[in-house]
């Protein structure tokens, strides 16, 4: 059962699909303090376990550690990090008491999970104008379940999306495009996706293509087709502020950009230099914004990427000029070391400030709202805005989109990707970590870059990756500009990647069926063995395996200079090895044990009684035989 609570007049997030009658909220079971700030708090015992956040750094139980609700444009995924690019504000409890919690505000949120005390739970938002949903359940399952038909079903990309999908900051001209295809098509290795990142536009203008890089862009993307590979272009959120630039005259003339405090446009700097930070809160800026996207699905294009919605900020005009006056203070005195880390600290700070984040504002049905009130809604509303054109203009399932920031509602209309990852072994666990989390929050299309985004990858790490994202619906292998080359032809043993990428398209038939079901069903993709079986302690305490579908569970390799892990089975199950052509089963009973798996190889394990197909490997999506089942 859910019950809402509503606390002042909270501005619409369009997180929810339902509508519920708020009760008193006096009939609240959690202890509520409403100041300026709300604070919720409550005990936990100590078995209990709390998922959920979505995107977020740490462990599949969120206990003992203190998170952030706020869309952040951090490059740095590592453990101290309180908030990534999403802001998911659901968690489930589990343990003797079962009940899971969603608040509905687009401002900050701090939970603290157990920091602070090991025993309690306190979560702050920094406003008093929220909904509130308290849901029971009788398992972690169930409140999920009852969580997502409240929030609505998620987003169906394109089939072609579960296809393999190639990617690089840094291509840039055709040839380069070309160069991929070929490399791919030559060495037998399948592929359904190359994406372009920020290179392809003029001068970083969204909608734009370089005329110089893409003589005939039309020609270009059929030729591409022709070879069933899509070209997926990315989208900024910043619109360059340029005379003469069509897209910045209209909405500058129409007044779409966010405003500083005295009316006159924000100006902040992205790529393109400075930029009108479109104002997607509102309702005419989300159509006119979406139907630019029409420049390029005219052109052919059927998917997009929408980056830098948190919004990243590089700077803004008045944090520059603050911080070079400030510089300019340091440097007419003698220098200490305390006035070096001040001037370090003066530069660094610039970037994604909150002084930015608090000094513009959006329109929202004829109110002035600051940003900072907002925030974790604007990159959800961009993507809305794509997402909303698309429907209207091609229908459902006709377009791939997916964001890098994101709130609870935008599951319904696109994906996310985790963003800026490294070429780091953690991150594979990282990786397995944040699948059941997002997926309880709605988001079932996603994935991580493969291979790592930062610093530079190896063989081995890529090879172990992709067996992990041979299971993700977007399957992506994307680097920084600058990285070491990751495509699957750059290694040593190409054969070896056309072993695990074959898998891939061998799973295609079986994951997408178990996608739809979930979208349809409102269940999780993976979920943690702990939801699966709630009476087994060891099972309970699992963070790197998952359970998937209701056939199967998944234990990648995530270590270095090893061919074996062991592995925790809660039943009998049938481990199967699959690379290429070739599939291995063994029969393993209940408990632990120590399972070996080459670079070559993708394991999985498929419980008592149940059946998966596999199609015959195939190039690309479009030449894969979906009526040649076989079954294990
Ligand atoms: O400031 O477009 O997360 O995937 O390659 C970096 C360049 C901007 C961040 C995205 C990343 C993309 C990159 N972008």
């Amino acid at each position: 059962m859910i019950t809402k609570y509503r606390l002042g007049t909270p501005i619409n997030t369009e997180a929810v699909v339902g509508e519920l009658t708020p009760q008193p909220l006096d009939t609240f079971p959690l202890k509520l303090d409403i100041g300026g700030k709300t604070v919720i708090e409550f005990e936990l015992q100590e078995s209990d376990a709390v998922y959920g956040l979505g995107e977020a750094s740490r462990g599949i139980n969120k206990r003992g550690w203190i998170y952030e609700s706020w869309c952040s444009d951090e490059t740095n995924h590592t453990e101290d990090k309180k908030s990534l690019y999403g802001a998911h504000n659901f968690i489930v409890i589990g343990g003797r008491e079962k009940f899971g919690f969603f608040v509905d505000f687009p401002g900050k949120i701090e939970w603290d999970i157990g920091y602070t005390l090991s025993g309690k739970v306190k979560i702050t938002a920094e406003g008093a104008d929220l909904d509130l949903y308290y849901i029971n359940g009788e398992s972690e399952r169930d409140i999920v379940k009852q969580f997502r038909k409240l929030i609505g079903k998620s987003y169906i990309p394109p089939f072609w999306a579960f296809g393999y999908q190639q990617s690089c900051w840094g291509y840039a001209k055709q040839e380069d495009f070309f160069a991929v295809r070929d490399n791919y098509r030559k060495n037998n290795l399948p592929l359904d996706c190359i994406y372009m990142d920020i290179d392809y536009m003029d001068s970083f203008k969204d909608f734009t293509v370089n005329k110089k890089l893409f003589p005939d862009f039309r020609a270009f993307v059929d030729e591409m087709k022709a070879h069933n590979i899509r070209l997926i272009p990315i989208i900024d959120a910043g619109v360059k502020n340029q005379k003469g630039y069509p897209v910045y005259d209209e909405g500058h003339e129409k007044g779409y950009f966010c405003i500083d405090k005295d009316g006159g446009e924000f100006e902040c700097g992205v790529w393109p230099g400075i930029v009108g930070l479109p104002d997607f809160l509102n309702k005419d800026v989300r159509e006119w914004f979406g139907s630019q996207y029409k420049t390029l699905t005219d052109m052919g294009i059927d998917g997009f990427w929408n980056d830098m919605n948190e919004p990243a900020l590089f700077y803004s005009k008045t944090g520059l000029e603050k911080a070079n006056k400030k510089l300019d203070e340091i440097r007419s005195k003698e220098i200490d070391i305390w006035a070096f880390f001040r001037m370090k600290d003066t530069v660094l700070g610039v970037q994604n400030s909150m002084d930015d984040y608090s000094a513009f504002y959006h329109n929202i049905d004829g109110r002035k709202v600051c940003h900072k009130d907002v925030h974790n809604i604007y990159g959800a509303f961009m993507t809305k805005a794509a997402s909303d054109f698309f429907e209207k203009e091609f229908g459902k399932e006709q377009k791939l989109i997916f964001s890098r920031a994101s709130y609870i509602g935008a599951h319904r209309g696109s994906g996310i990707w985790f963003g800026d990852n490294f070429s780091w072994w953690s991150h594979i666990l990282l990786n397995l970590k944040m699948l059941p989390s997002v997926n309880m929050c709605g988001f079932l299309y996603c994935g991580a870059d493969l291979g790592g985004f930062n610093s530079n990858c190896t063989e081995d790490l890529l090879l172990r990756w992709l067996a992990l994202g041979v299971f993700t619906p977007l399957m992506r292998n994307h680097r920084a500009l600058g990285t070491r080359a990751q495509e699957a032809y750059q290694f040593e043993h190409i054969d070896w990647f056309s072993d695990v990428l074959a898998v891939r398209y061998r799973l295609i038939p079986y994951l997408y069926d178990t996608f739809r079901r979930c979208s349809e069903e409102y269940e999780m993709m993976f979920r943690p063995l702990a939801f699966d079986y709630p009476g087994d302690d060891m099972a309970r305490e699992v963070e790197d395996q998952l359970m998937l579908g209701e056939e199967c569970m998944i234990a990648p390799v995530y270590e270095q200079n090893k061919n074996r892990r062991y592995v925790y089975l809660p039943e009998d199950m049938t481990l199967v090895k699959l690379s290429g052509e070739n599939t291995e089963k063994e029969f393993l009973k209940k408990g632990l044990h120590y399972v070996d798996v080459k670079l070559n190889e993708v394991a999985l394990f498929i419980k008592k009684g149940k059946q998966i197909p596999l199609a015959p490997p195939a190039l690309s999506t479009a030449e894969l035989k979906k009526d040649e089942l076989t079954y294990i």
